[in-house]
Protein backbone atom coordinates (compact mmCIF):
# COMPACT_ATOMS: atom_id res chain seq x y z
CA UNK A 1 0.00 0.00 0.00
CA UNK A 2 1.22 3.15 -0.71
CA UNK A 3 -0.77 4.84 2.06
CA UNK A 4 0.45 4.91 5.97
CA UNK A 5 -0.75 5.55 9.56
CA UNK A 6 2.17 7.89 10.14
CA UNK A 7 2.95 11.16 12.92
CA UNK A 8 3.85 13.95 12.02
CA UNK A 9 4.95 16.71 13.82
CA UNK A 10 2.95 20.27 14.40
CA UNK A 11 3.72 23.33 15.74
CA UNK A 12 1.48 26.58 16.43
CA UNK A 13 4.97 29.30 16.13
CA UNK A 14 4.77 32.25 18.30
CA UNK A 15 2.77 34.24 16.63
CA UNK A 16 0.18 31.88 16.44
CA UNK A 17 -0.10 31.54 19.71
CA UNK A 18 0.10 35.42 20.78
CA UNK A 19 -2.98 35.59 17.70
CA UNK A 20 -5.33 33.11 19.76
CA UNK A 21 -4.79 30.67 16.84
CA UNK A 22 -4.02 27.50 19.15
CA UNK A 23 -7.78 27.19 19.48
CA UNK A 24 -8.46 27.12 15.89
CA UNK A 25 -5.63 25.09 14.85
CA UNK A 26 -6.02 22.04 16.51
CA UNK A 27 -9.85 22.23 16.10
CA UNK A 28 -8.90 21.45 12.12
CA UNK A 29 -6.77 18.63 13.05
CA UNK A 30 -9.40 17.32 15.64
CA UNK A 31 -12.27 17.30 13.15
CA UNK A 32 -10.44 16.09 10.07
CA UNK A 33 -9.71 12.74 11.92
CA UNK A 34 -6.21 12.51 12.82
CA UNK A 35 -5.01 11.35 16.88
CA UNK A 36 -3.37 13.81 19.03
CA UNK A 37 -0.61 12.14 20.55
CA UNK A 38 1.27 14.88 21.79
CA UNK A 39 0.85 18.15 22.96
CA UNK A 40 2.89 20.96 25.07
CA UNK A 41 3.45 25.10 25.34
CA UNK A 42 7.39 25.89 25.73
CA UNK A 43 9.57 28.64 24.85
CA UNK A 44 12.38 27.08 22.37
CA UNK A 45 15.88 27.74 23.15
CA UNK A 46 17.64 28.68 20.07
CA UNK A 47 19.94 25.92 19.96
CA UNK A 48 16.68 23.68 19.59
CA UNK A 49 15.83 25.91 16.56
CA UNK A 50 18.95 25.92 15.46
CA UNK A 51 19.02 22.08 14.91
CA UNK A 52 15.47 22.22 14.02
CA UNK A 53 16.17 24.35 10.92
CA UNK A 54 19.45 22.98 10.20
CA UNK A 55 19.05 22.53 6.40
CA UNK A 56 17.86 26.51 6.46
CA UNK A 57 21.34 27.63 8.09
CA UNK A 58 22.95 29.02 5.05
CA UNK A 59 20.05 30.98 4.45
CA UNK A 60 19.75 34.77 4.25
CA UNK A 61 16.77 34.85 6.96
CA UNK A 62 17.69 32.33 9.03
CA UNK A 63 19.16 34.20 12.29
CA UNK A 64 15.72 35.89 12.05
CA UNK A 65 14.08 32.70 11.68
CA UNK A 66 15.25 31.45 14.97
CA UNK A 67 14.99 34.94 16.63
CA UNK A 68 11.38 35.09 15.99
CA UNK A 69 10.79 31.16 16.58
CA UNK A 70 12.22 31.53 20.16
CA UNK A 71 10.47 34.60 20.74
CA UNK A 72 7.60 33.40 22.76
CA UNK A 73 5.99 30.49 23.72
CA UNK A 74 5.01 27.66 20.80
CA UNK A 75 2.30 25.01 20.84
CA UNK A 76 4.46 21.69 20.02
CA UNK A 77 2.28 18.63 19.04
CA UNK A 78 2.28 15.20 17.24
CA UNK A 79 -0.96 14.42 15.56
CA UNK A 80 -0.99 10.65 13.72
CA UNK A 81 -3.22 9.26 11.23
CA UNK A 82 -3.38 7.68 7.54
CA UNK A 83 -0.96 10.04 5.18
CA UNK A 84 -0.88 12.53 8.13
CA UNK A 85 2.19 14.11 6.88
CA UNK A 86 1.21 14.93 3.40
CA UNK A 87 -2.23 16.08 4.35
CA UNK A 88 -1.15 18.06 6.91
CA UNK A 89 0.96 20.06 4.25
CA UNK A 90 -2.67 20.65 2.28
CA UNK A 91 -3.89 21.88 5.78
CA UNK A 92 -0.94 24.66 6.55
CA UNK A 93 -0.81 25.52 2.52
CA UNK A 94 2.44 26.89 1.24
CA UNK A 95 5.50 28.32 2.98
CA UNK A 96 4.41 31.88 1.69
CA UNK A 97 1.07 32.61 3.07
CA UNK A 98 0.84 34.95 -0.33
CA UNK A 99 0.63 31.46 -2.35
CA UNK A 100 -1.68 30.07 -0.22
CA UNK A 101 -5.21 29.09 -1.10
CA UNK A 102 -8.26 30.47 1.29
CA UNK A 103 -9.29 27.13 3.30
CA UNK A 104 -5.70 26.59 4.35
CA UNK A 105 -4.12 27.94 7.65
CA UNK A 106 -1.47 30.26 6.27
CA UNK A 107 -4.19 31.28 3.72
CA UNK A 108 -6.92 32.31 6.33
CA UNK A 109 -4.42 33.34 8.81
CA UNK A 110 -0.86 35.49 7.53
CA UNK A 111 0.26 37.52 5.51
CA UNK A 112 3.86 37.21 5.58
CA UNK A 113 6.41 34.13 5.03
CA UNK A 114 8.65 35.45 8.28
CA UNK A 115 5.53 35.39 10.24
CA UNK A 116 3.24 31.98 8.69
CA UNK A 117 1.67 31.02 12.18
CA UNK A 118 2.06 26.97 11.77
CA UNK A 119 5.10 24.44 11.23
CA UNK A 120 4.57 21.40 9.37
CA UNK A 121 7.39 18.54 9.26
CA UNK A 122 7.64 18.09 5.01
CA UNK A 123 8.51 14.10 5.28
CA UNK A 124 8.06 10.98 7.11
CA UNK A 125 11.80 11.11 7.51
CA UNK A 126 12.06 14.80 8.66
CA UNK A 127 8.71 14.35 11.21
CA UNK A 128 10.70 11.62 12.74
CA UNK A 129 13.49 13.70 13.55
CA UNK A 130 11.75 16.54 14.26
CA UNK A 131 9.05 14.49 16.69
CA UNK A 132 12.37 12.84 18.41
CA UNK A 133 14.04 16.50 18.58
CA UNK A 134 11.01 17.77 20.21
CA UNK A 135 9.54 15.29 22.04
CA UNK A 136 10.74 12.48 24.59
CA UNK A 137 9.23 9.20 24.35
CA UNK A 138 6.99 9.18 27.68
CA UNK A 139 5.65 12.30 26.38
CA UNK A 140 3.24 10.61 23.38
CA UNK A 141 0.69 9.07 24.80
CA UNK A 142 -1.27 5.82 22.76
CA UNK A 143 -4.57 5.42 23.20
CA UNK A 144 -7.61 3.84 21.36
CA UNK A 145 -9.36 6.31 19.80
CA UNK A 146 -13.18 5.30 20.20
CA UNK A 147 -14.28 6.48 16.93
CA UNK A 148 -11.59 5.48 15.02
CA UNK A 149 -14.24 2.95 13.29
CA UNK A 150 -16.07 5.60 12.06
CA UNK A 151 -13.16 7.09 10.82
CA UNK A 152 -11.37 4.38 8.68
CA UNK A 153 -13.00 1.14 6.94
P1 LIG B 1 8.38 25.53 8.68
O1 LIG B 1 7.07 24.85 8.55
O2 LIG B 1 8.45 26.54 9.76
O3 LIG B 1 9.57 24.60 8.63
O4 LIG B 1 8.48 26.39 7.42
P2 LIG B 1 8.47 25.88 5.96
O5 LIG B 1 9.05 24.52 5.92
O6 LIG B 1 7.14 26.14 5.41
O7 LIG B 1 9.40 26.90 5.29
P3 LIG B 1 10.98 26.90 5.18
O8 LIG B 1 11.55 25.69 5.79
O9 LIG B 1 11.34 27.27 3.79
O10 LIG B 1 11.27 28.10 6.02
C1 LIG B 1 11.45 27.95 7.40
C2 LIG B 1 11.20 29.21 8.10
O11 LIG B 1 12.02 30.14 7.51
C3 LIG B 1 9.77 29.67 7.98
O12 LIG B 1 9.16 29.77 9.23
C4 LIG B 1 9.85 31.00 7.37
C5 LIG B 1 11.31 31.29 7.30
N1 LIG B 1 11.70 31.76 6.04
C6 LIG B 1 11.75 31.12 4.90
N2 LIG B 1 12.14 31.87 3.95
C7 LIG B 1 12.33 33.04 4.50
C8 LIG B 1 12.76 34.29 4.01
O13 LIG B 1 13.05 34.51 2.85
N3 LIG B 1 12.86 35.29 4.91
C9 LIG B 1 12.58 35.11 6.21
N4 LIG B 1 12.69 36.15 7.05
N5 LIG B 1 12.19 33.98 6.69
C10 LIG B 1 12.06 32.95 5.84
O1 LIG C 1 8.13 23.90 5.71
P1 LIG C 1 7.74 25.29 5.45
O2 LIG C 1 7.66 26.13 6.68
O3 LIG C 1 6.55 25.43 4.57
O4 LIG C 1 8.92 25.85 4.55
P2 LIG C 1 10.49 25.82 4.78
O5 LIG C 1 10.92 24.67 5.60
O6 LIG C 1 11.09 26.00 3.44
O7 LIG C 1 10.73 27.10 5.61
C1 LIG C 1 10.59 27.09 7.02
C2 LIG C 1 10.22 28.40 7.45
O8 LIG C 1 11.18 29.34 7.06
C3 LIG C 1 8.96 28.91 6.84
O9 LIG C 1 7.84 28.47 7.48
C4 LIG C 1 9.15 30.36 6.97
C5 LIG C 1 10.59 30.53 6.82
N1 LIG C 1 10.85 30.91 5.48
C6 LIG C 1 10.96 30.12 4.45
N2 LIG C 1 11.26 30.80 3.39
C7 LIG C 1 11.32 32.06 3.77
C8 LIG C 1 11.05 32.13 5.11
N3 LIG C 1 11.05 33.29 5.78
C9 LIG C 1 11.30 34.39 5.13
N4 LIG C 1 11.28 35.52 5.77
N5 LIG C 1 11.59 34.39 3.81
C10 LIG C 1 11.60 33.26 3.08
O10 LIG C 1 11.85 33.27 1.90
Amino acid sequence: FLTQISRTFIAVKPDGVQRKLVGEIVRRFEKKGFKLVGLKLLQASEDLLREHYWDLRSKPFFSRLVTYMSSGPVVAMVWQGLDVVKTARKMLGETNPADSLPGTIRGDYCVEVGRNVIHGSDSVASAQKEISLWFCQNELQCWENSSSHWIYN
